[in-house]
């Protein structure tokens, strides 16, 4: 019963030697050698296409990461085998963080503040709006969207979610279903994306949905870069309709050198690293699932596999 790493060269080291408790043996695919045929659970983000296929005798695969659109992109993805995503308390209270900090640098405007320092002036200004009319919207209202909604909401800010279903988070307003978006857009002065990336979701910002914001509105992508139509936002903003925004994901990453998203004076890039899985609680969630699934039960966090998510 071996487990099957695929990840990026150099990461194999980070999951390995954890994953192999009880002498399980753990391979890196193009580091160790490996018959397929041993292959019983295999670990990824992002694996090859067609590799998983390959494995006559997999049971289940785990992700590393809160997304699966990089195993669903493979055409061969084995869907008659559970695919199980990971979902962390930790993991989304980084999320949470990421959201939250970005909202405040905006609404606190600490740009103005470095600016002033920069010239060592003593520039003070009220906030330009007050907190309880500065309204957050958080497209995707799931395990991750619920608990930026919560922080959000803590920090007094008006709060609403977007979601299929409607939802029942405390002080939130819940909005459900594509024929509720526009009204939903209609009252975010900020706009945080934390949706999966479907088919139904890929570039749901775009021209159109921009135009629902409010005007001066903010964009924060923490989802997948596949949710935005780069120029359409590049367009957004240099029109004057949206602020700016924050992006932490991208359609093509690394983003490339050429992109003009890397030096648009109103937008903030960060790495993908809203929040970034840590080995020790993704090693412990594999490790239940895999005991889960050999004692013949259904384990926790199976991709619904008609929903994509
Ligand atoms: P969940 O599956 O828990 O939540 C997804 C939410 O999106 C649900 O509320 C779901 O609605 C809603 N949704 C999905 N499709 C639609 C649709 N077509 N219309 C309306 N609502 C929809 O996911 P997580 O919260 O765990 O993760 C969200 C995403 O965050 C991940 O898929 C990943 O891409 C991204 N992520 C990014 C990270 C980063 O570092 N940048 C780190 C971790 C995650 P319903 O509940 O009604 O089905
Ligand atoms: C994830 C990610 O999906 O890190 O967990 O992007």
């Amino acid at each position: 019963m071996s487990i099957l790493l695929l990840v990026p060269p150099g990461w194999g080291g980070l999951w390995q030697s954890p994953l192999s408790v009880g002498g399980r043996k753990v391979y890196a695919h193009g580091v160790d050698p490996y018959d397929p045929a041993e292959i019983v659970y295999a670990v990824s983000f992002r694996p090859p296409p067609g590799l998983l296929k390959s494995l006559p005798n997999l049971k289940a695969v785990f992700s590393l990461g809160a997304g699966v659109d990089g195993f669903l992109l493979d055409p061969d993805f084995p869907k008659d085998k559970p695919l199980i995503r990971f979902v962390d308390e930790t993991l989304s209270r980084e999320m949470a963080q990421f959201a939250v900090l970005h909202v405040l640098m905006q609404h606190r405007t600490v740009a103005h503040f470095a600016a002033a320092q920069a010239e060592s002036t003593w520039r003070q200004r009220m906030l330009p709006r007050p907190t309880e009319e500065t309204r957050v919207g958080i497209l995707g209202l799931g395990e991750i969207g619920t608990v930026c909604a919560e922080r959000l909401r803590d920090m007094g800010f008006p709060v609403t979610g977007w979601s299929r279903t409607r939802k029942s988070v405390e002080g939130v307003k819940s909005y459900a279903g594509a024929g509720e978006l526009d009204t939903f857009l209609a009252g975010c002065d900020f706009l945080v994306c934390v949706l999966p990336l479907t088919p139904d979701t890929r570039h749901i910002l775009n021209t159109e949905t921009f135009a629902r914001l409010p005007k001066g509105a903010y964009v924060i992508n923490i989802a997948r870069g596949g949710h935005v139509n780069e120029p359409d936002l590049i367009a957004a903003i240099d029109y004057g309709h949206l602020s700016g925004a924050t992006l932490d994901v991208f359609e093509t990453e690394p983003l490339p050198e050429t992109s003009p998203i890397w030096k648009h004076p109103k937008i903030i890039v960060t790495p993908h690293v809203a929040a970034i899985t840590s080995p020790t609680a993704a090693t412990r969630s594999i490790l239940s699932g895999i005991a889960t699934i050999e004692r013949g039960e259904e384990p926790k966090n199976v991709v619904d596999m008609t929903r994509g998510y």
